[in-house]
Formats: structure tokens, sequence, C-alpha cells
């Protein structure tokens, strides 16, 4: 629709939608309904932090949706877990997968909601001792719900985690963050693992836009060995396997700045383009 005027994006607090709807069929119809923001072209220059859920069970229950919008350099919307290129046909088996800002678990107790967090396969999740996940009860839930499996050494033997089926290529895991945030503001990522398992060799940390384009990546990883750094040690953690990724740097796609597109030249790192308001 259209507005009566010109607003910076900033000006725009927040856009409510309600679905009065009682009849479920109806209610059905506004499954993953997101809000954009076009300029006077119709070109998108913001998407919304939100989404109504994209499973049918989940969206029937909302009534109203509000939609807010990230500022110009609020641009990771998913945290990406895993390895592209794997050495070896493996499953990528993780327990917990933590993602800190201002020293709190943004992604703490997501999964629940179908669509929050996808994953390359499921092979078998298990909730906790040997409650064993189905399908259809969004395992997925388990890489955020901030149990861990427990090795024998610190009194547990608790099965926790998630794996994707064995493939020869990439395992991941990507989790939708409730909004975007400025890389800066992502202290670091913990990724929790299963104790003696090669279910994470090679495993690293990506960040993606809302477009699920890769961004950055951390500047360490896994190493083959199922190790977590060269000194032979297993873990930054002595109660379970994990590791923590601080450090990322950005991924410099050759992108063309909006300006001088037509014209095909310049190409400039990613880093130093702005959306405009
Ligand atoms: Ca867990």
């Amino acid at each position: 629709m259209e507005l009566d005027k010109g607003y910076k994006v900033s000006e725009i607090n927040e856009v409510e939608v309600w679905n009065s709807t009682k009849n479920k069929w109806w209610k059905q119809q506004w499954t993953g309904t997101f809000v954009k923001l076009l300029d006077f072209d119709g070109n998108e220059i913001r998407r919304s932090n939100e989404n109504v859920p994209t499973s049918i069970y989940d969206a029937i229950e909302n009534n109203i949706q509000k939609f807010t919008f990230p500022t110009d350099d609020e641009n990771v919307k998913y945290i990406w877990v895993g390895y592209d290129d794997n050495p070896f046909t493996s499953s990528l088996i993780l327990s917990d997968i933590r993602v800190f800002v201002n020293n709190k678990d943004i992604v703490s107790g997501l999964g629940k909601i179908y669509g929050e967090i996808e994953t390359s396969s499921f092979k078998e999740a298990y909730e906790d001792d040997d409650t064993e996940y189905e399908k259809n009860e969004n395992p997925e839930q388990v890489l955020c719900d901030g149990n861990l499996v427990l090795n024998s050494t610190y009194g547990g033997t608790r099965k926790n985690y998630y794996a994707t089926e064995r493939t020869s290529d990439s395992n991941w895991i990507k989790i939708k963050l409730p909004k975007a945030y400025k890389m800066e503001d992502i202290q670091k990522v913990e990724v929790h693992a299963v104790d003696g398992g090669m279910g994470w060799a090679g495993t690293f940390v990506k960040f993606l836009d809302y477009t699920g384009k890769p961004i950055a990546k951390s500047t360490d990883k896994v190493l083959d060995n199922g190790k977590v750094s060269d000194d032979g040690s297993g873990s930054d953690s002595v109660s379970s396997k994990m590791k923590k990724f601080e450090r990322f740097e950005n991924i410099a796609p050759v992108i063309l700045e909006k300006e001088k597109r037509d014209f095909g030249v310049t190409p400039v790192p990613f880093k130093s383009i702005g959306i405009p308001n």
C-alpha cells in the first residue's frame, strides 16, 4: 500500500497486522507473511525482522503479528553452523548452539516453531535421556534447549543431540535470529558437540543476511580430528565438548555499487555498502 508521504526507515517503529478470522482455513492463508518496505520505484529497501510462522499449526495461533525493521547495519539474520566440504562421510551431531549478544543467549528456546531452525537433513534427535523426537515434533529444538550431552567423567550419560544424515558433502544447521543484528554485536557463538564423537570435525560458523547470503565467517574451525585447537585440547569447556567462535571476517563478495550498476564498473567490498534510507 502507498503511504501518504515518504518516510525514513527509522521513522517506522512497527507495522501491526491483525488476522481476526476465526475459520482455520482462512487463518492458514497467512502462514509465512512478512512485510517489505519499498522505495518510490517499488524496490525493496527493508524486510521485516519477523514473519508469521511458516507452519499452519503455529500460524493459526496468531491473531496479531507485529513487524519491526532492522537498521542500516543490522544485517545478520541467520547463524549457520556446519561444514561445506567434508573430507569424509559423516553426520553433523551437535548438542547445543548458543549465540551471545550483551552476554545473553539470543537463540535460547528457539526451534519449537517450525522454520526457526533449518537443517541439511534429519536423522535422529534426543530430547533428554532416551526420549527420541519424531520429525513432526520440531526435533531441531534440541539444539537450543540449553541441555547438553554429558560425558561420563562429569557424571552424566544424558543423550541430548541432533544428528543429520551421513553425507560426504555439506552438513549444516541454520538458525533464524529473533531479529537482525549488527555483526559486531554478536560476541560469540558457542557450539556444543557430543563427547568423543567425530560428528563435528571441520565445523565453523557463518553469518547470513536475510536472503540467506553468507556475509561473514569464523576465522577458526574445529580441526579434522575433532579437536578444538592445535595444542591438542579437545574442548574450550571442561563440562562438555565445546568450541567458542569469537572472531569473524567478512566474506567479500564483489557487489556493484547501486548507482554504478548500470555501467558495470567499480566493485566494492560489501562492508562499505549501506542500504539507503
Ligand atoms: Ca541441547
